[in-house]
């Protein structure tokens, strides 16, 4: 249910811009002026996403991303509005997206423009429009710095310095849930209102869940370690494996119940198959401040140096401690 304050609901824009007040007085409001463009582009993306099939968006656009993956006609309609609605907000410098090859410039910076750049994988899993299985967007927004020559050096953060970081997921109902580094908070749109309204604040994952989420079709290909985590996992008795093949509904499954989930480095994708800037970037940002943790099977992932925007990596992420029984096993020698 929606949450109510002095008996009325709590809207992301009201939410985002009390917390502006409370983290960041004096703020122009450029921040929360960025968040609304985002909003509102998911706004029109889960529009499309509700009316697939009654209009055409389902189906294959017939080219290729740069991923070299087959690109959805929603991919396209979700990467436009995104792009668009930025496109309208002095405060975003440079945007980059799953969908494109390059960063784009929309303003150079100074102090009163282009101050953040913003991330995003308009339509996650869109391969599973099709069949109606849930799909997201996921984004992340970064600090662009004034003082760095190039675009690429300026978008090559570490996640650490994430500002803020969010995804929708687009099922039974849109959720949005982001964090700006003060807990992570989930809303609802009430397509009636055509308003994000507040459902939970401050989530905290689950302390540890006997549940895993990993493709077990490359189960041969996986490095040894995670071959003995999942034997271990099963030999337990009481783990449940669930997976859906969409990242950003598999892991809002986590945050809200607990487990992890895994794509470790496979033959076919030796670094991993998940993108390192918009996808395990944001959602590491999320588990941490839920009190999760999300590894590359190495490292922390919000410390991983990126090499390229399109980067891609190994992802271990949900609560600290199912995180620490995969990488107990990496480890262990
Ligand atoms: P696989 C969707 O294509 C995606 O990028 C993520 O949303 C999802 O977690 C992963 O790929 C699924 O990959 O190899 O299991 O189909």
């Amino acid at each position: 249910m929606p949450i109510k304050r002095n008996g009325q609901f709590i809207t992301i824009q009201q939410h985002i811009v009390e917390a502006q007040r409370k983290y960041r007085p004096g703020s122009s409001g450029e921040f929360s002026w960025l968040l609304s463009a985002i909003t509102l582009a998911t706004k029109i993306i889960a529009s499309h996403v509700r009316r697939a099939g009654l209009v055409d968006v389902w189906g294959e656009q017939g080219t290729t991303n740069v991923q070299g993956e087959t690109v959805q006609k929603l991919d396209l309609l979700a990467n436009e509005a995104l792009k668009n609605a930025l496109g309208y907000r002095d405060s975003v410098g440079i945007i980059a997206s799953e969908e494109d090859n390059e960063p784009r410039v929309l303003q150079e910076v100074d102090e009163a423009h282009g101050r953040y750049i913003v991330m995003f994988d308009p339509l996650d899993g869109s391969s599973n429009i099709d069949v109606n299985v849930s799909v997201g967007t996921i984004f992340t927004v970064f600090r662009n710095p004034p003082e760095v020559a190039s675009t690429e050096e300026s978008v090559l953060q570490p996640g650490a310095e994430q500002v803020a970081a969010g995804y929708v997921v687009y099922g039974s109902s849109a959720i949005l849930v982001y964090t700006t580094g003060h807990g992570v908070h989930m809303f609802t749109l009430d397509p009636d209102y055509g308003a994000y309204l507040l459902t939970r604040e401050n989530i905290r994952m689950p302390e540890h869940a006997p549940h895993y989420s990993c493709n077990e079709a490359y189960y041969h290909t996986f490095p040894s370690a995670y071959q003995r985590y999942l034997a271990w996992a099963k030999s337990e008795g009481e783990f449940s494996s669930r997976y859906i093949g969409s990242l950003v509904a598999d892991f809002h499954r986590i945050l809200l119940k607990g487990g992890v989930f895994l794509y470790p480095p496979t033959e076919k994708q030796p670094d991993g198959k998940l993108r390192l800037m918009y996808e395990a970037n944001p959602i590491a940002f999320i588990a941490e401040q839920a009190g999760g943790a999300a590894s590359d099977g190495s490292r922390r992932v919000l410390t991983v140096e990126p090499n390229t925007v399109h980067d891609r990596t190994p992802l271990i992420i949900g609560t600290q401690r199912n995180v620490n029984e995969v990488l107990h096993f990496i480890q262990k020698r």
